[in-house]
């Protein structure tokens, strides 16, 4: 389905390539075509509008992991921004303590309700349930023969009633039955019209209120784009859904309902449906959807495999350097780095001894001010002078505090600082530490 969208961004990564720096011109170069290409996807607008936003945010003023280029990196926040629009993290059905489970099945004609009923009752029965199937949609007597017969080929059993037995009716006679049977789930089979009309509404909420389902899921064909994304709102205004299955994923359309659909509606997609067949069916997970959308599942694991390394290796150096107190302000500046990325200042304090008491000293929010501080007097030395802080005397402090624009006493203090510092790391390689400062060591 997002053969174009994908081949789209594809060609608008390759043409940041592997630039060493991009410009925030650059960036913005990019997002116009990511943009441009998501709306002629048939995204809705304000969904191209906030991704964008979020992406353009992060791109700017990144800071660069060494193992990946720009160009990657920013086609991870494009990984990761796509994911949150999607939906974040897989959503399960929701089941009920006392069995029977219910999940009721509405939508428009034609979206692949009845299909999609059977396609549940096999993916449950894989997952060792035992469930029944219910043709509540008494309006054609073709509609209750499509159940039964797909029932009868997954040996799943059916319940059907005359067509002149209200729909409520046969819901309530469901019920009694998968008790009966000592069915784990029913799967209600609803009648769909047209268009969304009072006389469909009003026959749901009966069927709900009799039901009083653990899922009401509205089948909805994908390949009606933004149509699509207008008919889950009204359903889930005047029904009330719990989740979303897009069908007919396997189509060529340009695939603007898929990525718009869970974030206009705010109701989470739980499967998607990708052929006629009854085993033609998954459940949702949004970063598979984004990887296939981007296109590029090798570059996203190998990104996804660097930082992990990267970490790693981070982790381990620092704390060799630590044990063997050769830490250095050239290390300190990686580390204050790190910590901004992360935010939280505590982090900092806890892994640096002596930081703890000059961080609980800052008054609030002047942290982040003091953090900038440092990292500019850091940035004001030589690579000679932030490996070997001992050499910086009177001269080079004026210059440093010059170069930063700050007063000579505040050099002073970092140094005075790291020193401290410096002395605890060599007492706890020596091992010369009280008990509590000494778990870093070990
Ligand atoms: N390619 C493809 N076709 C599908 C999918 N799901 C359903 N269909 C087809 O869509 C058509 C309509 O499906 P139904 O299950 O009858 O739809 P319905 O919502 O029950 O329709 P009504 O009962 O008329 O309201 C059938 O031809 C299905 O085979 C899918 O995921 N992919
Ligand atoms: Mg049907």
């Amino acid at each position: 389905m997002f053969e174009v969208l994908s081949e789209k961004l594809s060609n608008v990564f390759r043409l940041l390539g592997n630039r060493g720096r991009l410009t925030e011109k650059d960036i913005d170069d990019a997002l116009r075509q990511v943009r441009l290409a998501l709306l002629e996807a048939d995204v809705n607008f304000k969904v191209v509008k906030d991704f964008t936003t979020r992406v353009r945010e992060r791109s700017i003023g990144v800071d660069v992991l060494e193992s990946l280029t720009p160009a990657q990196q920013i086609i991870k926040i494009v990984n990761e921004e796509l994911i949150a629009t999607l939906g974040d993290g897989q959503s399960t059905l929701a089941s009920s303590s006392k069995p029977p489970s219910v999940a009721m099945l509405v939508g428009l004609q034609g979206g692949g309700k009845t299909t999609t009923a059977a396609k549940l009752a096999l993916h449950l029965k894989h997952s060792g349930q035992t469930p029944l199937l219910v043709a509540a949609d008494n309006r054609r007597p073709a509609a209750v023969e499509q159940l039964v017969t797909l029932g009868g080929q997954l040996d799943v059993p059916v319940h059907s009633e005359d067509l002149k037995v209200a729909s409520k009716d046969i819901c309530t006679h469901a019920l009694s039955r998968a008790k009966a049977l000592a069915a784990t789930w029913v799967i209600v089979d609803t009648a769909g019209r047209l268009h969304i009309d009072e006389a469909m509404m009003a026959e749901l909420a009966q069927v709900k209120k009799v039901l009083r389902p653990d899922e009401v899921m509205l089948v909805v064909d994908a390949m009606t784009g933004q149509d699509a994304v207008r008919v889950a709102e009204e359903f889930h205004s005047r029904v009330g859904l719990t989740g979303l299955i897009l069908t007919k994923m396997d189509g060529d359309a340009r695939g603007g309902a898929a990525l718009s659909i869970r974030w206009v509606s705010g109701v989470p997609i739980k499967f998607i449906g990708i052929g006629e067949r009854v085993d033609a069916f998954e459940p949702y997970y949004p970063d598979r959807l984004a990887s296939r959308i981007l296109g590029m599942g090798d570059v996203l694991t190998f990104i996804e495999k660097a930082e992990k390394t990267l970490d790693e290796q981070k982790a381990k150096e620092l704390q060799r350097k630590v044990k063997t107190a050769s830490f250095n302000l050239e290390d300190f500046l990686e580390q204050l780095r790190a910590i901004k990325k992360m935010g939280p200042i505590a982090q900092l304090a806890e892994m640096l001894p002596g930081m703890s008491k000059l961080a609980s000293r800052l008054p609030d929010g002047a942290q982040e001010e003091q953090l900038k501080k440092v990292e500019a007097m850091i940035l004001s030395m030589t690579s000679q002078e932030r490996q070997n802080p001992s050499i910086i005397g009177g001269s080079r402090r004026r210059r440093i505090a010059q170069g930063s624009g700050v007063k000579s006493h505040d050099v002073n203090q970092l140094l005075n600082q790291f020193q401290q510092m410096q002395k605890l790391m060599k007492m706890g390689a020596k091992g010369k530490l009280p008990k509590n400062l000494m778990g870093m060591f070990q």
